[in-house]
Parts: C-alpha cells; structure tokens; sequence
C-alpha cells in the first residue's frame, strides 16, 4: 500500500513537509518519521468544545512548514470557515463516498441500507460546507451480496489508495481536470 507521502518521489512535483495528526498515536505519524518527514500532532481532545483553541494550535507547526497544498486523510475535526478560508483553494480531503452522495459520517451503512449497487471514494477541494467542495476525482467500486459497512469500507480503502495519489499528482501540477478511476 503506497501512502500520500510515499508517492511523492522522484518527478512527483511536490514534496511533503510535514505530517500533522489529531491523534498522537496515529500510525501514520511514525510511518512519515521513518521516513524522515517532519511530524507533528495536536490532540483534540483537552480543547472539547473549543474548535477555535484546537485550530490555533494546529496553525502553529502548520504555518511554521509553510506548505502549498494541504491534504486531509481521515482527519475527522470538522474545520472553521476562519482555518478554511487561510488555505483556501489548496485543502484537499478525501471522503469514502460517491459524493455528492453520502457527506458527513457512516458513508457505508448508508450506502448498504440504501441498496446502492456501488459505492467508491472521492477527493474534493474542502471548503466551509462539509464535504460539498469542487469534486477532484472518484473511484468506484461494485457492492457485493453480503457486504457489511466493514468488507465495503475495506474494497473502498484500496480505492483510496490509488485515488488520492493519483489526484494529488495532478492537482500539484496545476491541473484541476477530475480523476476518474474504476
Ligand atoms: N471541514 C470543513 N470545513 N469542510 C470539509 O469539507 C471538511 C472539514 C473537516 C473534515 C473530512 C470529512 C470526511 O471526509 C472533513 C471535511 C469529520 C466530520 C464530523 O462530523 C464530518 C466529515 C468529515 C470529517 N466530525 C465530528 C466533529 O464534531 C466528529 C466526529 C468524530 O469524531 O467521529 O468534528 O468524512
């Protein structure tokens, strides 16, 4: 499984500055590290309901790695429009669904309870209004008799990792143009 980090080698035209995680133990964290990228991480969960205190501190390792492009991978802190609008037009997110089916959380139940004979994952550019921004590329996949939001979530998940790459290539390039896969 290549990450978004491990695809930017060689003509990749961006490099990664910095991985920043939510959670101090995502595994994500110490997989960049071994790689010598810069990490950091801002727990969440001391600063409750106080999202403008946890995005201050977000900023500070943020703003200090001075990054062009930004990408979310299952960040799940929904943004202010004040952290939104700093980067705006260069914060990516991909979401495990068709969207503009599905926006917000449990994409998979939803999309099994409601029958759908395919389900994917799609990039899109993050703006105020959750998981509604420009779409920059989809992935599908077929559902199959006797999927549970578990199995669908795991044939998404290797979407994901073809998309995003994918995507995020382009889109550093300058080209907007949608990714379509599968
Ligand atoms: N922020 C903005 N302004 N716009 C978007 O498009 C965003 C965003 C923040 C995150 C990712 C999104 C996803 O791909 C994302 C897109 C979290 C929630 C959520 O409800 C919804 C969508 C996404 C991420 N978060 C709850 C909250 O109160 C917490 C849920 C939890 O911790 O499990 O922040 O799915």
């Amino acid at each position: 499984m290549l990450c978004l980090v491990e695809s930017m080698t060689g003509d990749h035209p961006a490099r990664p500055v910095l991985v920043l995680s939510n959670d101090p133990a995502a595994a994500g964290l110490a997989r960049a590290a071994a790689r010598g990228v810069p990490v950091a991480a801002v727990d969440h969960r001391p600063f409750g309901r106080d999202r403008a205190g946890f995005e201050a501190a977000l900023l500070a390792p943020l703003l200090a790695a001075r990054p062009d492009i930004l990408c979310l991978a299952g960040f799940m802190r929904i943004l202010t429009p004040d952290f939104v609008g700093r980067f705006a037009g260069r914060m990516l997110n991909i979401h495990p669904s068709l969207l503009p089916k599905y926006p917000g959380l449990h994409t998979h139940a939803r999309a099994l309870a409601a029958g759908d004979a395919e389900a994917g994952c799609t990039v899109h550019e993050v703006t105020a209004d959750l998981d509604a921004g420009p779409i920059l590329g989809q992935a599908r996949v077929p559902v199959q008799p006797g999927d549970t939001a578990e199995t669908l979530a795991a044939r998404v998940l290797v979407q994901e990792h073809r998309l995003y790459p994918a995507v995020l290539r382009r889109f550093a390039a300058g080209d907007r143009t949608p990714v379509w896969l599968g």
